[in-house]
């Protein structure tokens, strides 16, 4: 088992980074790779930069060149659903692509012929991840995810993703990591912690809480591989 942990931004991956302590750095393909043995486990670690582009590169890098057999993706996301605020734990249960639309041929927001508007997460890794959150004494939340390249900081747009794929949060790299993830038959799990409600406010709730949710998101993850090691 070789385990990838993924993030988009440096901040996503920094907190998992220090814990594990001393890895090493690989350059490959436009971006920086770090791999570790931690608790006998091989992981490879890497942030991929924001978007569906970038994340769907350093996901399939990470399966087919660093040979990740399970991948976990931690990071922030904006909440849709009023239940979450600002801190919270979601675990997706299936992803789709807010953003992908050839409904002028007939088809439903978010599928292309040969795919689907939804992608679902490994149901394994989402039961041991209710485990780890008793353990820690965390709430978590399970619920659908939107991905899509834009920062959305629009009431109207984030209810239309709501109402659309019933998505309980919203983020850029989710549904992309999933795509490839469930091509290559690789169980994935990804987890986000609230920075933001993807409202007019936005932009400055993400820049005041970047750091802080990443690291939940993340210190749940490190918990997860601990469990995932035992
Ligand atoms: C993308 N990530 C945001 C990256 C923003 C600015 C320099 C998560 C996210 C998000 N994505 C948090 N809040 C969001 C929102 N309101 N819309 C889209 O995965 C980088």
């Amino acid at each position: 088992m070789k385990i990838a942990i993924m993030g988009a931004m440096p901040e996503e991956i920094s907190p998992i980074l220090e814990k594990i302590g001393t890895y090493k750095t690989t350059a490959y393909a436009g971006n920086s790779y770090y791999e570790a043995t931690y608790k006998g486990i091989e992981l490879v670690i890497a942030y991929s930069k924001i978007g569906k582009v970038f994340s769907t590169l350093t996901a399939t890098t990470m399966i087919e060149h660093f040979g990740a057999t399970k991948l976990l993706f931690s990071g922030v996301a904006g909440a849709i659903s009023s239940s979450l605020k600002v801190g919270d734990l979601i675990v997706a249960t299936k992803l789709s692509q807010h953003d992908l639309d050839i409904t002028a041929f007939g088809h439903p927001y978010g599928y292309v012929p040969g795919g689907s508007v939804f992608v679902e997460a490994d149901k394994e890794m989402i039961e041991i991840s209710k485990i780890v959150a008793s353990e820690m004494g965390k709430n978590i939340q399970e619920g659908i995810i939107a991905t899509g390249d834009q920062f959305v900081a629009n009431e109207e747009r984030k209810n239309w993703i709501g109402t659309t794929f019933g998505a309980d949060a919203l983020e850029m790299e989710g549904g992309s990591v999933a795509v490839v993830c469930n091509a290559l038959n690789i169980a994935f799990f990804i987890l986000r912690s609230i920075s933001d409600a993807a409202d007019m406010d936005a932009s400055f709730s993400f820049d005041e809480f970047l750091e802080s949710s990443a690291k939940e998101s993340a210190e749940f993850i490190i918990k997860m591989v601990d469990k995932l090691a035992d």
